[in-house]
């Protein structure tokens, strides 16, 4: 016999009672990110095997080449977001405006998705873990109308829901609506994703850090310090730390999220705001972060969720991770900034 299996539908049902003053709409729109999810993970899993990998031959709003599967994934979820009749417009990597909705139906939507379809599409070509990642506000604009600019312009402390899937040995989607965040593994077998991390909480601390060693001598002091600090041997604080970087945010997010540890992408020479977009990569997974007991803040004081958007695609350096580790970390970039200071009075 087997134990009873929580699918997402079912638990999206059962917590519905958590949100009294809401009507359906958001449990509505869950269901319909994790249907596109399904499909999108169809299609990751083929990937080897059909004319969809390399590059579709365009650049995205960032200058960055735009692979195939982001084109089709970005595709399937604008299509459920916009069936699903909830949600009234999207932001995303692909797109270098918002992406409105015409519909009635979705024009009277109650909230307003970002979303990175595809993260970490470098690795796609090579068969490691990319995913999805999803932000949902309420909007400002009134309902019966198109979304406007200034729905997507809201600080993070707004989202209402955040998520990503990650398509790695299994699938996975974890999210948050602001009660803990919840983990479904994708069963083959079935089509549904099961409750399989219910409540994930990251440790205070852990032993991994996570960052792009390459750009090192572009890193600010403060960084530069931080990774010294990992590699020293300190036997109460279990350094030295072991270096894990895959470079798909989702999975680097994902891995740290399970065992403890801190993720940074921080300001370079060649990206001095950071490089990772606030709106659809670092408030969502900020968000899930806070919601799991962890920090996220852009290393020189501020949280993320706090940050007031000016524009779309926007960037940020970002910090996340066990509580602990993002404060050592935010603690070596606070006293370099008043070295620097110093220096610079003394003349
Ligand atoms: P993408 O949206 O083009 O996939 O880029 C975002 C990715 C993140 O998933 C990852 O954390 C980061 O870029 C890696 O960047 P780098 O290769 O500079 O280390």
């Amino acid at each position: 016999m087997h134990a009873h299996v929580t699918t997402l539908n079912e638990f999206i049902i059962e917590r519905q009672s958590d949100f009294p003053y809401a009507k359906g709409e958001l449990s509505r729109l869950l269901t319909h990110i994790g249907l596109a999810a399904k499909i999108v993970n169809r299609e990751v899993n083929k990937a080897g095997l059909v004319d969809i990998l390399g590059e579709a031959g365009g650049t995205n709003i960032q200058g960055e080449s735009v692979k195939k599967l982001d084109v089709f994934a970005d595709r399937r979820f604008i299509e459920a977001l916009r069936a699903s009749g909830e949600c009234a417009g999207i932001a995303s990597e692909e797109n270098d405006e918002i992406v409105k909705f015409k519909t009635d139906l979705a024009k009277d939507g109650k909230y307003i998705v970002t979303m990175d379809p595809l993260d970490g599409s470098s690795n796609i070509d090579v068969n490691v873990s990319i995913g999805t990642i999803f932000s949902i506000y309420r909007r400002i604009s009134p309902r019966g109308h198109e979304a406007t600019l200034e729905d997507f312009m809201q600080r993070g402390t707004k989202q209402v829901g955040a998520g990503y899937v990650i398509y790695g040995s299994s699938t996975m989607l974890v999210f948050t609506t602001g009660r803990g965040v919840n983990g479904f593994t994708l069963d083959p077998s079935i089509g549904e994703f099961c409750l399989s991390h219910p409540n994930m909480q990251i440790p205070l601390s852990g032993t991994i850090y996570s960052i792009n060693e390459g750009n090192y001598i572009r890193f600010p002091g403060g960084v530069k310090k931080y990774i010294k600090y990992c590699q020293e041997s300190d036997r109460q604080t279990q350094r030295p730390y072991a270096s894990r970087y895959i470079g798909s945010l989702v999975a680097d997010f994902h891995r740290n999220l399970l065992k403890g540890g801190i993720f940074i992408y921080p300001q370079t020479e060649s990206h001095p705001e950071g490089k990772l977009r606030l709106l659809y990569e670092c408030n969502p997974m900020a968000f899930v972060m806070e919601q799991a007991g962890g920090m996220a803040t852009d290393g020189m004081g501020t949280r993320i969720l706090d940050i007031k958007p000016e524009s779309l695609h926007q960037r940020a350096p970002f910090f996340v991770g066990s509580r602990r580790m993002v404060e050592k970390a935010e603690e070596f970039m606070r006293a370099e900034r008043m070295a620097e200071e110093e220096a610079r009075v003394a003349g």
